[in-house]
């Protein structure tokens, strides 16, 4: 283990002041403090953090569009198990590691879940010891700031590079790659008959790679995520400048050059369900996932593994469809440029290759125009359609005639490329992220792939880091866990189980309510700070925090809160315990609806919170620029966790877990992992209400209820329906129509209203539950006690042993 004392360390750190600016540390901003304190960090780890070792081991690549790291300093010092000779070190010098904590940014280089799971998996690949890597985009600009504007969303771009530089990573020049756009490609026959591939007059450009170290937990285990940044080429590859466009041309085609390659890694794209089809993100896919493999075939030449034995040695993983290009790149490396036949590169590319699908939302399957990939990736189209017709041969050898069900499978289908189509054909294994979405892919979205080819398809239930989302974000929690159950449950989160012990020790269920409420106390400050709304503690804190999307219900929750509203100003009397419904949400810039929901919130916060007769019984606070370290704020402060979406609609979820981990109460639709979260804490001991997956499908499959009928036909959801349009909430304006019209002219696809009634009497046994504070203590532990399953370990020895690694390659 890396040792470091205090007295070492403060050495280390006062000199690197002197190397780096100069100046001695009374004179250093919190800024340079922590750029100090990471090169601190970074030389300590150096030795150890040696790279894939694939001479020695098999390694896993998991490709992934996003990674939503967070801040990485509390997280590394934790790991490194130095926190506390730093924070002593420091503190002599006059510096409080929190406020350093607190100045380092957090890079949003993702949209929500799926880049935040991708960066959980590599926190666990590192603690678990497995030789496991991470590759994706080093964008200029992350996710977009959110600011609101008389309630309405506001995008400010996310400078988080700010002075250019990411004190975390170190850029290597010397494993640059160059990837390859455009051009002509065509075979051409040889003397001896055999044909060889040209791919001529395309446009290069450079993928410089950016690496942060992944620190594994207490282990010596240092990983890498490896970022890539496209640069333009523009020094003497000399082989590429012979076929490469515009090399030697005008300078205005110089400058277009320029900005043709920059372009790619500028900026995240801020949507997580439109797919779009646009040429810039297909050039994102094509260009770290062709860096990628050439940096992994690179690595293997380097250590002497032979093509042949890939699939012992490369385990490499598809995080959604954006990287399915890896399946036709890692085609054409065999083919082009390793002389493999077809059949022996189609082998290892599918034995190497596993793919994981994270929606069912139609509008969010990617499906590329022919004509602009055979545009962008001549050579990549021209495998792709020779994939595609091996699979129509194939499936019409066992289906013959069927054109229906083929066409229906085939990958190339309509002029267009369907990306999940040929993830499921070329991959190995095919994984669905909760047990209800799987069952879902295997008998209605994916069914015709399942009945085909059954052996693929498996579940892996979601998880969370537990060392980033209980033992760093909840110091107390952590610590009294510790006391009662010892600290074997920092490596087997199997162990809170222990915690049981304690579930009717009075004095132990006090300390539980304590610790919440002095989380609940820091949450309020941070609350009073930065949005000048005071919470009082006391109230029950309950939390949305969650991409906004009409599937989600955000609008739900808020109909709720102007239920409760109408019953307060009908009734003063009106029995409620004061609640403070909080908030989190950014919106796709372009998701009108989306918006709307955001502006009626921050108007029914701004009518409630200063509506007298209310007397604070009910507070609303939308939280600005929710992201993974807001989140660490809100999560150990949260009573009640809102898991609410239409079922069928969430594949998992992930926040569901942190906040079950950390104690909160779900309130929830038997959906995505809220499934698996009943079967460990109980279904007593949560809140479940709605419409369930078979009669969702059910209405699916017949048009849906009849929304309108339900309005004509009930006074109390008329009436709050009705606000959105009669000018009863100020400033709301043309913005309630359109969520009006939702649920009203287009029959409220997502059964807000059919929900409606049965929200509101899960959550009148909620308001009940809390009256009794011990049960409820009760019931949080409980929660924290039966969330040890959901650590991203438990998830990643399941990929381990089932995906990635056969017997004996671990
Ligand atoms: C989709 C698209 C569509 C095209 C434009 C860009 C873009 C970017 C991201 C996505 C991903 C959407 C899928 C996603 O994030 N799914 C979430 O994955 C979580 C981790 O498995 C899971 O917990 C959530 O339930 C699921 O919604």
């Amino acid at each position: 283990m890396i040792t470091i004392s205090k007295k070492k360390f403060k050495h280390a750190f006062k000199s690197k002041m002197y190397s780096l600016y100069a100046q001695p540390v009374e004179e250093a901003s919190k800024d340079e403090i922590f750029r100090v304190l990471c090169c601190v960090i970074k030389d300590f780890i150096a030795k150890e953090w040696v790279g894939t070792r694939i001479d020695k081991e098999k390694a896993v690549f998991y490709f992934s569009m996003e990674f939503l790291i967070g801040r990485q300093l509390q997280s590394n010092l934790l790991n490194l198990d130095v926190e506390h000779e730093i924070e002593e070190g420091l503190k002599e010098l006059g510096i409080d590691l929190n406020e350093i904590i607190e100045t380092e940014p957090d890079p949003g280089l993702g949209n929500g879940g799926l880049g935040r799971l991708a960066a959980c998996f590599l926190d666990s690949m590192a603690s678990v010891g497995i030789s496991g890597h991470g590759y994706g985009i080093r964008y200029k600009y992350g996710l977009f700031e959110q600011k609101f504007v008389n309630g309405s969303q506001v995008e400010l771009p996310d400078n988080w590079l700010k002075n250019g530089q990411y004190p975390w990573e170190t850029v290597r020049p010397n494993r640059a790659v160059v990837v390859k756009f455009e051009g002509d490609a065509y075979l051409k026959q040889r003397a001896d008959g055999n044909l060889d591939v040209v791919h001529e007059n395309y446009i290069p450009v450079m993928a410089m790679p950016y690496d942060i170290p992944i620190i594994g937990y207490e282990n010596h285990c240092i990983n890498t995520l490896r970022l890539w940044k496209s640069e333009i080429l523009n020094r003497d590859f000399s082989e590429v400048n012979k076929n490469a466009k515009n090399q030697n041309g005008s300078y205005e085609d110089a400058l277009k050059y320029k900005y043709y390659t920059e372009e790619i890694s500028q900026v995240l794209y801020p949507n997580d369900s439109n797919y779009a089809g646009r040429l810039l993100r297909l050039k994102q896919e094509y260009f770290f996932v062709s860096a990628g493999l050439q940096d992994i075939i690179r690595k293997c030449k380097k250590n002497k593994v032979s093509m042949r034995d890939l699939p012992k040695k490369v385990a490499i993983h598809i995080n959604d469809t954006h990287p399915t290009l890896c399946i036709p790149e890692l085609m054409r490396i065999l083919l082009d440029e390793e002389g493999f036949s077809w059949d022996e590169a189609w082998d290892i590319t599918t034995r190497v290759m596993s793919y994981t699908n994270h929606t069912i939302l139609a509008e969010a399957l990617e499906k590329w125009p022919v004509e602009m990939m055979k545009k962008l990736l001549p050579r990549i189209y021209m495998i792709i359609e020779e994939i595609d017709r091996r699979y129509v041969e194939y499936l019409q050898s066992k289906y013959h005639d069927d054109w229906g069900k083929i066409n229906y499978m085939r990958i190339i289908n309509n002029g267009e490329v369907r990306m999940a189509h040929l993830c499921i054909r070329g991959s190995h294994s095919v994984n669905g992220v909760a047990k209800l979405h799987t069952e879902i892919l295997k008998h209605e979205e994916l069914k015709d792939f399942y009945n085909d080819e059954p052996y693929k398809f498996n579940n892996k239930t979601n998880g969370i880091a537990h060392r980033r989302w209980l033992m760093s974000c909840n110091k107390e929690l952590s610590d009294l866990i510790t006391e009662l159950i010892g600290d074997g449950w920092k490596k087997d989160t199997s162990k809170l189980k222990d915690l049981e012990k304690y579930l009717d020790n009075k004095k132990v269920l006090d300390r539980v309510g304590e610790i919440k409420y002095n989380n609940k106390v820091k949450l309020a400050d941070y609350i009073y700070e930065k949005q000048g709304i005071k919470v009082d503690p006391n109230s029950i804190f309950d939390v949305q925090i969650k991409r906004l999307h009409a599937y989600k219900r955000q609008l739900l929750n808020v109909l709720h809160i102007l239920y409760l509203y109408h019953e307060i100003l009908d009734n003063p009397e009106f029995e409620i315990i004061p609640r403070t419904f909080i908030f989190g949400a950014k919106a796709a810039p372009g998701y009108y609806l989306a918006k709307c929901i955001i502006k009626l919130i921050n108007s029914v916060a701004d009518l409630i919170n200063n509506d007298p007769r209310v007397k604070d019984k009910v507070k609303v606070v939308f939280i600005e620029n929710y992201g993974v370290s807001i989140a660490e704020k809100i999560i150990p402060a949260a009573n009640v966790s809102e898991q609410i979406s239409t079922t069928t609609k969430e594949a998992s979820g992930t926040g569901n877990m942190k906040l079950m981990m950390n104690g909160a109460i779900t309130m929830a639709t038997m959906d995505g992992a809220n499934v698996e979260i009943s079967e460990r804490v109980g279904k007593e001991n949560m809140f479940i209400f709605g419409l369930n997956a078979e009669q969702v499908l059910e209405y699916n499959k017949c048009g849906g209820y009849s929304s309108k009928d339900l309005y004509h036909s009930d006074r109390k959801i008329k009436r709050v329906v009705d606000d959105l349009i009669n000018g009863f909430i100020p400033g709301l304006g043309k913005d309630g129509i359109a969520i009006y019209d939702s649920l009203i002219t287009y029959n409220d696809e997502y059964f807000v209203l059919r929900d409606f009634y049965s929200y509101i009497k899960a959550q009148k046994s909620l308001q009940e539950l809390y009256r009794n504070q011990d049960l409820w203590n009760k019931i949080s532990l409980k929660n924290t006690a039966c969330s040890g399953f959901f650590s991203s370990d438990r998830t990643i020895e399941e990929y381990i042993n089932d995906i990635w690694f056969k017997e004996g390659e671990r």
